[in-house]
């Protein structure tokens, strides 16, 4: 699909806000693509559609869970982390993408998980550090995104079990295996 085409299709989902936001995804995408040497074509589509589903009614976003026979745990933990999996779905429904590496990047991008592919990696960070995000800790995300992949995605699951924890909120598991997983490919390349 041709980005003038997804980028109408995400526009009319999004607020303005979110739309700017989905720009330097892609742009973060594209770059981090291009440096890592992931296919830019992929990259791009997944940034674009990363955030399609964020503002679909949390009522329709439960009924895809049980629907698709998503993890039923997700409807225990922030509406936050529904958006990217019921995304997934809803990009191959609607827009007809049907790419497994492009749904698995959008459906992975809240959590990650314990073996993520690159571009699971790389969409996972362009949503951290693209131009627009400014929070506590970002900077060095972005630096350490310039050397190493694994090592400023681990830097970004950090900070977010950190935030979430000095929030006392639940963190799920696949954001812990994200973790676990990068220390041990960190480890494993020493
Ligand atoms: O959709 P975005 O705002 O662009 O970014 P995102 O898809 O990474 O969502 C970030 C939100 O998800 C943020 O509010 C924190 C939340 N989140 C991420 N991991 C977890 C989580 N919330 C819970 N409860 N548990 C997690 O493990
Ligand atoms: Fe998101
Ligand atoms: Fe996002």
């Amino acid at each position: 699909m041709d980005r003038a085409i997804a980028l109408q299709l995400v526009k009319k989902q999004l607020t303005e806000h979110r739309y700017v936001h989905t720009l330097g995804v892609m742009e973060s995408s594209l770059r981090l693509a291009a440096q890592y040497g992931a296919d830019l074509k992929k990259a791009e589509l997944a940034a674009i559609f990363h955030d399609y589903a964020k503002f679909r009614p949390k009522e329709e976003m439960k009924q895809v869970v049980i629907d698709e026979s998503l993890p039923l745990d997700l409807l225990d933990f922030g509406n936050e982390l529904l958006h990217a999996p019921v995304g997934s779905i809803l990009v191959k429904r609607e827009a007809g993408i049907h790419d497994k590496e492009i749904l698995s990047a959008i459906y992975y991008h809240t959590t990650g998980n314990g073996r993520m592919s690159q571009l699971e990696k790389i969409v996972f960070l362009a949503d951290y550090i693209e131009p627009n995000r400014q929070f506590p800790g970002v900077e060095e995300v972005r630096d350490a995104a310039e050397r190493n992949l694994n090592e400023a995605c681990l830097l970004a699951v950090k900070n977010t079990v950190q935030f979430l924890m000095k929030q006392n909120q639940k963190i799920y598991p696949l954001t812990i295996e994200t973790y676990n997983g990068l220390q041990e490919e960190i480890r494993r390349k020493k």
